[in-house]
C-alpha cells in the first residue's frame, strides 16, 4: 500500500502480528525495513478487590486465554468502514485440526478529514501562496473480546513514515454484586465505585506490553536515550538566563535500556550505528509513547511476580527466538521465574546488535457510572516515527489531489444496521 509493504499473520496466543514492515524511499529509490516483527506480547489486567472470591483476578490475557483465541469476527460497515477488505485467520485446534477464524482483521484506507501537511506563505508581497496535502493513511484492524472485555487493536501507516499503534478499551465491566444502593451507605472499603444500584465496578489495570523488533534500515540497530536539561547560560554573553539542550547516551547492556517514562522528559530512540544520513546524523526511529503506566502494587505480592515485565516502560533485550511472550512460555503456572523481567537480568549486550524494543503502556481504570453497562470506547497508542531517516520529508512530493469524490452523507445506509 502506497509506499508501505508488509506481511500480516494470526496467532491464537496474541492475535495480529505484523511482519517485515518496510518503505519505499523514493529519494533513495529503495526500499528500507523498518519493523521486522510487532505484537502485543501480554495483556495484564490486576483487579483491586482482595477478598475471597476476587483475589485471584489478576489476569494475563495473552498467556492465559489468548488473544487470537478469543478475537471477534469483524461486522462489515460497523466494526470496519464500507470500504474494508477483510481477511480470516486459522489456528490449530485441540486434536491437531485447522480452525477457520473469518473475518479476523480488516484493512481499509482511513481519509478523516485530516491535515499531511500545509504551509500558508503570507510573507511574499501581494500574494498569498497555500499548499495542503490531506492525509490519507491505512489501517489494519482486529478486535478481540477476553471475557467482559473488547479491545480494538489498530496499526495505522502513514506515508510519512510513522506507524501508530492504538488500543481502544470497550465491553462490560467486571462487577460485583452488592447490598448497596446508594454512595452514602457505604462505611468500608468496597475496591472500586458503585456504578449502578446493588452493583461495583471493580478498580483495575490494563498494562499493554509491546514485542517491537525493529529493524531500522537494516538488522543491527542500538538504542539512544536523550534527556532533555535544563541548561544555565554561565557568561553574561545573552540576555537570557537559560535553555535546554539534549543530552545523548548509547545503551550497552540490558541494564541500561530499562526506562522508567513520565518523570523526566527523555526521548527513545533506536538507531542504525552503521548508517548516517549524507549530513552525517545516525537514522533512527523514535517511539512516541502514549500514556506511562507503572505498577501499583508491592513488588512482592504474587500477581506482580508474575507480571515484573511491567515494571518499566521500556526495555531492550537482544533478539532471541525463544523470547516472544514477556509473561514466559507457561503464563498459567508461571511463578514468575520466566518472564521478561528475568532475561533481562541476564544484563546482554545490545549495542550495534539485533534488538528489540518492548513497549508498556495502559491505564489505571478508576472506573465511573458511564462505563456501565457497556463502557464507551476510550483510546491510548503511541508511534514509531522516523527520526532522522530520511534526508528530507518523504511526503513533500505527494501529488495535491484534484478532485477527489469522497463518498458524502446522503449516501444510502443499510436499514439492518
Ligand atoms: C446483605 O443483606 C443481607 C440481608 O439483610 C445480610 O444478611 C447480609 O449480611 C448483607 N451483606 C452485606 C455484605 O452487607
Ligand atoms: C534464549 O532464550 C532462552 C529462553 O529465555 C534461553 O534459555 C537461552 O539461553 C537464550 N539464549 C541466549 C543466547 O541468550
Ligand atoms: C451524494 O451521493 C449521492 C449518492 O451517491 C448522489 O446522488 C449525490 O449527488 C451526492 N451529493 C453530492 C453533493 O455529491
Ligand atoms: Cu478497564
Amino acid at each position: 500500500w502506497a509506499n508501505w509493504e508488509f506481511h500480516l499473520s494470526f496467532d491464537a496466543r496474541v492475535g495480529l502480528i505484523l511482519s517485515t514492515a518496510s518503505i519505499y524511499d523514493s529519494q533513495k529509490q529503495e526500499r528500507r525495513p523498518v519493523l521486522y516483527r510487532g505484537f502485543i506480547s501480554e495483556l495484564f489486567v490486576p483487579y483491586m478487590d482482595v477478598t475471597e472470591e476476587w483475589y485471584n483476578r489478576a489476569y494475563f490475557d495473552a498467556g492465559e486465554y489468548g488473544i487470537g483465541i478469543s478475537v471477534a469476527p469483524l461486522q462489515p460497515k460497523v466494526d470496519c468502514p464500507e470500504n474494508a477488505a477483510f481477511m480470516d485467520g486459522y489456528m490449530t485446534s485441540h486434536d491437531g485440526k485447522p480452525i477457520k477464524m473469518p473475518n479476523v482483521f480488516c484493512i481499509f484506507e482511513r481519509y478523516a478529514g485530516d491535515i499531511m501537511w500545509r504551509h500558508t506563505e503570507f510573507s511574499v508581497p501581494g500574494r498569498i501562496i497555500t499548499e495542503s496535502r490531506p492525509e490519507l493513511t491505512l489501517v489494519v484492524r482486529m478486535v478481540t473480546t477476553v471475557g467482559n472485555y473488547d479491545y480494538i487493536v489498530d496499526w495505522e501507516f502513514f506515508q510519512s513514515g510513522v506507524i501508530k499503534v492504538e488500543v481502544g478499551l470497550t465491553g462490560v465491566l467486571e462487577v460485583k454484586g452488592t447490598n448497596y444502593t446508594y454512595k452514602d451507605q457505604v462505611h468500608e472499603e468496597i475496591y472500586g465505585t458503585l456504578l449502578a444500584p446493588n452493583t461495583i465496578g471493580t478498580y483495575h489495570d490494563h498494562f499493554m506490553t509491546f514485542h517491537l523488533d525493529l529493524d531500522v534500515d537494516g538488522q543491527d540497530n542500538s538504542l539512544v536515550k536523550s534527556h532533555l536539561d535544563i541548561m544555565a547560560v554561565k557568561k553574561h554573553h545573552s540576555p537570557r538566563k537559560s535553555y535546554w539542550t539534549v543530552k545523548s547516551e548509547t545503551a550497552q547492556r540490558e541494564s541500561d535500556g530499562r526506562i522508567h517514562l513520565g518523570s523526566k522528559s527523555a526521548e527513545i530512540l533506536f538507531v542504525n550505528p552503521n548508517k548516517r544520513t549524507k549530513l552525517g546524523n545516525t537514522i533512527g526511529y523514535r517511539l512516541v509513547p502514549g500514556p506511562a503506566i507503572h505498577p501499583l502494587l508491592l513488588e512482592d505480592d504474587y500477581p506482580q511476580l508474575r507480571a515484573g515485565f511491567t515494571k518499566y516502560s521500556v526495555m531492550v533485550t537482544p533478539y532471541n527466538k525463544s523470547e516472544k511472550w514477556a509473561s514466559g512460555l507457561f503464563t498459567d503456572q508461571s511463578h514468575g521465574d520466566d518472564t521478561l523481567e528475568t532475561w533481562s537480568l541476564r544484563d546482554r549486550e545490545i549495542e550495534n546488535k539485533d534488538i528489540v524494543l518492548w513497549y508498556t503502556m495502559g491505564i489505571h481504570h478508576v472506573t465511573s457510572q458511564e462505563d456501565f453497562p457497556i463502557m464507551p470506547t476510550v483510546s491510548i497508542g503511541f508511534e514509531l516515527r522516523p527520526a532522522n531517516f530520511f534526508e528530507t520529508n518523504p511526503v513533500l512530493s505527494i501529488k495535491s489531489p484534484k478532485d477527489i469524490r469522497w463518498i458524502n452523507c446522503s449516501m444510502k445506509t443499510d436499514k439492518s444496521i
